[in-house]
């Protein structure tokens, strides 16, 4: 198969060299940036780099049998045509790519309802639906490292490993490119150094709030509120029973969760048990009164109602009771299960405002923990509390930006 490079300092020039010499119907099999030194310098020129051939070339490839082993740095065969330059290549693109593919590979078969596929037309079209799905996943790889063009394969790995923890792409990226700038060979080659300077990296990065202290005159008031089933109720449980936090404290219990009996029922047993009082309420009047019957407690915790819809009639009456209970600090209850997308969607749908703080839960059900780093970061809202199991009290503690990152690039070194 013959392959051709084009270096040129833009992909527009490289694109037209390659099309002058292998004409319009040529093959871009992989692109990268080079430094003139050959690796990618950040602080140098960088020149854009088109391994390509002609579609002749792909079509013969494409009539070997299954079996045979694909030519070595082969790698994404897409026609270039009018696409444009691979990179800027988006994801809404795929279908078309596809399909052209399927298209392609299936153009010699002759199937119809009328007409039974025998065996054979089946295998070969069997076999070419497992190099469309290795087109396929090929794309979706390099999609997926385009921004890390010419990496050493070290920190390629850790990269790679980054993200499937779930650790925002950008944050990634920016992390990587720091490491490669700054780091010697030896440095970014040595897991120590790599993993004390990720380490460093994404502690920085992770913003916690003050602990909640009480106060010298009057009730702290601290509010929790998030969707449905995220530990709302358990978490205020823990805190409200655990020595290290409010366990010593004289306190009060608000429940605003009136939807359901269960919920009542459950901070209620709760309350029983600990012999802590607690107060039902039901509309913003009621919370005034609730707030100010026990304004001679340390603390006051009030639960909420989560609601797997939350509908803005929702979130305008949560508003509204969380402005008459005036609350020290909302805790913004969230499980670490949920995916980040999800996250950021709930946190802008509560529109809570300047004494929010993000309280995650379920530590113990995940084993990839990237995703608080991008939820902190993207939202700007501090961190409190995470929780980490059922009991209670102790499966909760104040949210350590270092224990976190350690989460984060645990399994990696
Ligand atoms: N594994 C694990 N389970 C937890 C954690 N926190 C809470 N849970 C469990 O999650 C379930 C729901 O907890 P709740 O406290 O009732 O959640 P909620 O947010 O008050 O739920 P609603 O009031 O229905 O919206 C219960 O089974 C809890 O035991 C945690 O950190 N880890
Ligand atoms: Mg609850």
């Amino acid at each position: 198969m013959k392959v051709k490079k084009y270096l040129a300092s833009t992909m527009k020039e490289a694109l037209d060299k390659m099309k002058k010499d292998l004409g319009p119907e040529a093959v871009i099999l992989g692109s990268r940036k080079i430094s003139r030194g050959g690796l990618l310098d950040f602080l140098g020129k960088e020149m854009v780099e088109i391994t390509a051939t002609t579609e002749e070339n792909v079509l013969s490839r494409k009539a070997r049998s299954p079996g045979e082993q694909k030519p070595t740095g082969s790698r994404l065969s897409v026609t270039v045509g009018d696409q444009g330059p691979v990179p800027e290549r988006r994801p809404e693109q795929f279908p078309k790519l596809v399909h052209d593919k399927l298209a392609a590979s299936t153009a010699g078969l002759r199937i119809s309802a009328a007409n039974k596929p025998d065996a054979g037309s089946v295998r070969l079209l069997q076999s070419e639906l497992r190099d469309i799905k290795n087109v396929v996943e090929e794309m979706a790889e390099q999609i997926r490292y385009q921004r890390m063009p010419s990496l050493p394969p070290s920190l390629k790995e850790i990269y790679k490993q980054l993200l499937e923890n779930e650790l925002d792409e950008g944050i990634t990226v920016e992390l990587i490119q720091q490491l490669y700038g700054r780091f010697s060979e030896s440095e970014y080659t040595s897991p120590e150094r790599v993993e004390k300077y990720l380490i460093g990296g994404i502690t920085s990065l992770i913003k916690v709030a003050q602990p909640s202290a009480v106060r010298e005159k009057g009730p702290l008031v601290l509010a929790f509120a998030g969707t449905s089933g995220v530990g709302k109720t358990t978490t205020l449980a823990k805190l409200a029973t655990n020595k290290k936090f409010f366990g010593k404290n004289k306190l009060a219990l608000i429940t605003a969760d009136t939807y359901r009996v269960a919920a009542t029922q459950q901070l209620g047993t709760f309350s029983e048990i600990a012999e802590i009082p607690m107060e039902i309420v039901h509309s913003p009047r009621d919370m005034s009164r609730a707030v100010a019957k026990h304004k001679d407690k340390e603390v006051i915790m009030i639960d909420t109602a989560g609601g797997s819809q939350f509908n803005d009639r929702l979130i305008a009456e949560l508003t509204r009771l969380l402005e008459a209970a005036s609350p020290d600090e909302v805790h913004l209850v969230l499980s670490i299960t949920t995916k980040p997308r999800d996250l950021m969607r709930t946190i802008k749908l509560f529109k809570l405002e300047q004494k929010v703080r993000l309280l995650f839960t379920k530590f113990d059900e995940t084993l990839t923990f990237g995703s608080i780093v991008s939820v902190v970061r993207g939202s700007g809202i501090p961190l409190s509390y995470l929780t980490f199991g059922q009991e209670v009290p102790e499966d909760i503690e104040l949210a350590d930006p270092a224990k976190i990152a350690k989460l984060v690039v645990k399994n990696i070194f």
